[in-house]
């Protein structure tokens, strides 16, 4: 069932402006050093970098009146990646976003939901993610914007980052699936339940192991009735366990093993279905001699079919 998008779009989108500490910025270099770029072409995949967007440095602000850090900047940037991301979609390519910081997603995923609409797909996001990303601005308990893109995306938070897609919400919560949820704030919760995201927390997956989980994520992709499918994968590197991946600043102990994340990317990888993915949260300042960005290549190879013996 492996067939993968051949053509693939690298976009930097070097940007803290959304997180609480300094650093994810220089995350989509981290991953160039890792050869993200050579370990994709060698599946025979055509590789296009198009470098790094532009956008406005990070002023370090504190919560303004409506309780949210830097919330220009981040507009701005999202509006950036939206662009971008459209562009690379509608020229038949798949994108990758090289992050940054997780606040990204809300201008990669309004891109694709825009897209899916205009192509008439049915867009599944899966959210690898420590943290359930659903905080609001009155709610949150640090203001900053990564903490808050699953609600922008399903119509929640300021107008602008609600609205990118050109119609709001982007998302219903059923079309989310999170998996390795460990860091969820109790208001948090609360909404979870209000949008109505599907969720795999680290429970689910201590309970049932990786592939019952993926399973139940994953279904429906497989097969024909998965043909009008767009699957997009929002990886935030805080999702694996610290162990393995030192390199990003809301670490959470607790998260998948080496072999448990390779297993999530193989089986997205056997449903042929991934057609565009966010990189996010790596921050090369607390890393180790880049072994969390040279991580995250090797995942990524087996999110494009590096483990699979038959094809
Ligand atoms: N829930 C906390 C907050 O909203 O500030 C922590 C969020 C961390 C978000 C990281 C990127 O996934
Ligand atoms: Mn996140
Ligand atoms: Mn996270
Ligand atoms: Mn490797």
């Amino acid at each position: 069932a492996v067939q993968v998008h051949q053509a693939v779009t690298l976009i930097g989108v070097p940007t803290d402006v959304g997180a609480g500490r300094l650093g994810a910025a220089m995350g989509p270099d981290a991953l160039r050093v890792a050869q993200l770029g050579p370990a994709l072409a060698h599946f025979g995949v055509d590789v296009q970098d198009i470098g790094n967007l532009a956008g406005p440095p990070n002023p370090r602000g504190a919560r303004d009146a409506q309780g949210l850090r830097n919330y220009a900047e981040c507009q701005a940037w999202n509006q950036a990646t939206h662009d971008t991301v459209l562009a690379q979609l509608q020229a038949g390519r798949m994108p990758i976003m090289l992050g940054g910081d997780h606040t990204l997603a809300t201008g990669s995923i309004s891109a694709v939901a825009r897209y899916c609409r205009m192509a008439g797909k049915r867009l599944r996001v899966l959210w690898l993610d420590a943290h359930a990303d659903c905080n609001l601005p009155d709610i949150s308990p640090t203001g900053n914007l990564h903490g808050m893109p699953v609600a922008s995306l399903c119509g929640h938070g300021p107008a602008p980052l609600a609205g990118m897609a050109g119609f709001t919400p982007a998302l219903q919560g059923p079309d989310i699936c999170q998996i390795g949820l460990r860091s969820v704030d109790e208001v948090e919760k609360r909404m979870i339940q209000r949008l109505g995201l599907e969720v795999f927390d680290m429970r689910a997956i201590d309970e049932q192991g990786m592939r019952a989980v993926m399973q139940q994520a994953l279904a429906g992709l497989e097969g024909p009735e998965g043909d009008d499918v767009h699957l997009h994968l929002s990886f935030d590197v805080d999702f694996l366990d610290p162990d393995i991946a030192p390199g990003t600043g809301t670490t959470v102990r607790g998260g998948p093993n080496y072999r448990e994340a390779q297993l999530c990317m193989e089986m997205i990888a056997d449903t042929g279905r991934l057609a565009s993915l966010d990189i996010v949260e790596l921050n090369p300042a607390l890393d180790i001699r880049n072994q969390t960005a040279e991580l995250v290549v090797d995942l990524v190879e087996s999110l494009f079919g590096k483990s699979t013996l038959v094809r």
